[in-house]
């Protein structure tokens, strides 16, 4: 997606420009991966439009492969504005500034993305062969939010079937995106379609606060309970850190349990900071890294993120991240 970074603080109403940017989780993750030296592969849709054009070149310039991004002459690329700084309930605060949220003003964000060129994925236009190629798929809760298409995509690329790479998942509980017609089945709503699927993978992050605003589950071990299937699952924490619940390799269904504080940071602003962690962590996961290592990675790359304006960070090189996540424990948080 086109993301538009408000010059200032306040209401949309009230900003007087914005500067375009590149945003949209999945693509940020790719980012990180890549930037953090793996080979990473984008799969999405834009328009034939400008702005589709500036999305596929500004990502490919970070590294990311972008040979399966589809140009479709019909519809347009997604955008979305949000208001600078300030925390979205449901979105991502996988590294917040320590805040209490409930102080903080909310931010306004503004999808335009219904009937865009994302919206269209489906099992057609997207070849589970394709999307299973590499050694770790991740995929988000953004993309079942944006058309039925999408939510069958989905169930698609997590089926358990012979062929699959490791399944990631980033609940990214986007309210606004969820918002359907009264009436609806509730099968489809958010909480349920993210529930089923979030059970379908591997590895699976997920905020604190969203996993309360999406199912009403309060605390990692609440989480963790309702959420038992993957191998391993993230619970983000905020500015405090995040827990890793990582089943026994030995399948005695017990897991270890690891919490990493996360470095304090002067926020700029949250946004992308909760897909930067993602990519750190998924780094380390490439890379065969211990669980606490993995969530250093993630904090580390989460800080680059959450000290820009956009969605992307300047992250470490991954000389000097090793070098950092190697200090010792009293150093971090
Ligand atoms: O995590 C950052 C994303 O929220 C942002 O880039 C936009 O993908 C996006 C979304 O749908 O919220």
């Amino acid at each position: 997606m086109v993301t538009f970074v408000p010059s200032r603080p306040g209401r949309l109403s009230d900003v007087p420009s914005f500067a375009r940017g590149i945003g949209g989780a999945e693509s940020n993750v790719a980012c990180g991966l890549a930037r953090a030296g793996h080979s990473a592969r984008w799969i999405s849709r834009v328009g034939t439009d400008g702005f589709g054009e500036h999305l596929v070149r500004e990502i490919a310039a970070t590294g990311v492969d972008t040979a399966y991004v589809q140009r479709d002459p019909r519809r347009p690329t997604g955008i979305y504005f949000r208001t600078a700084g300030e925390r979205a309930v449901g979105s991502e605060t996988a590294e917040g500034d320590g805040g209490d949220a409930a102080s903080e003003p909310l931010a306004e964000v503004l999808y335009y993305r219904a009937g865009s060129a994302a919206a269209a994925m489906s099992p057609a236009l997207v070849p589970r062969e394709r999307a299973w190629s590499g050694r770790v798929l991740h995929l988000t809760g953004i993309t079942p939010a944006l058309s039925a298409d999408c939510r069958a995509l989905m169930r698609e690329l997590t089926a358990r079937a012979p062929g699959r790479p490791l399944v990631s998942f980033d609940l990214n509980y986007r309210v606004s995106l969820w918002q359907r017609e009264a009436g609806a089945d509730d099968a489809e709503s958010g909480p349920a379609v993210l529930l089923d699927l979030a059970r379908r993978c591997d590895l699976v992050f997920v905020g604190e606060d969203e996993a309360e605003a999406v199912w009403g589950v309060r605390g990692p071990e609440a989480i963790r309970a309702a959420l038992p299937e993957p191998q391993v699952l993230i619970v983000k924490q905020g500015g405090a850190g995040a827990t890793a619940y990582a089943r026994h390799p030995d399948g005695d269904g017990t897991d270890t349990v690891t919490f990493e504080p996360a470095p304090r940071v002067d926020v700029v602003a949250p946004v992308g900071a909760g897909d930067a962690f993602a990519a750190g962590f998924l780094s380390g996961t490439l890379r065969g890294l211990s669980v606490a290592e993995r969530l250093r990675h993630g904090h580390l790359m989460a800080a680059a993120a959450l000290t820009v304006p956009g969605d992307l960070g300047t992250p470490p090189s991954r000389a000097h991240a090793d070098h950092l996540v190697a200090l010792d424990a009293a150093r971090w948080g």
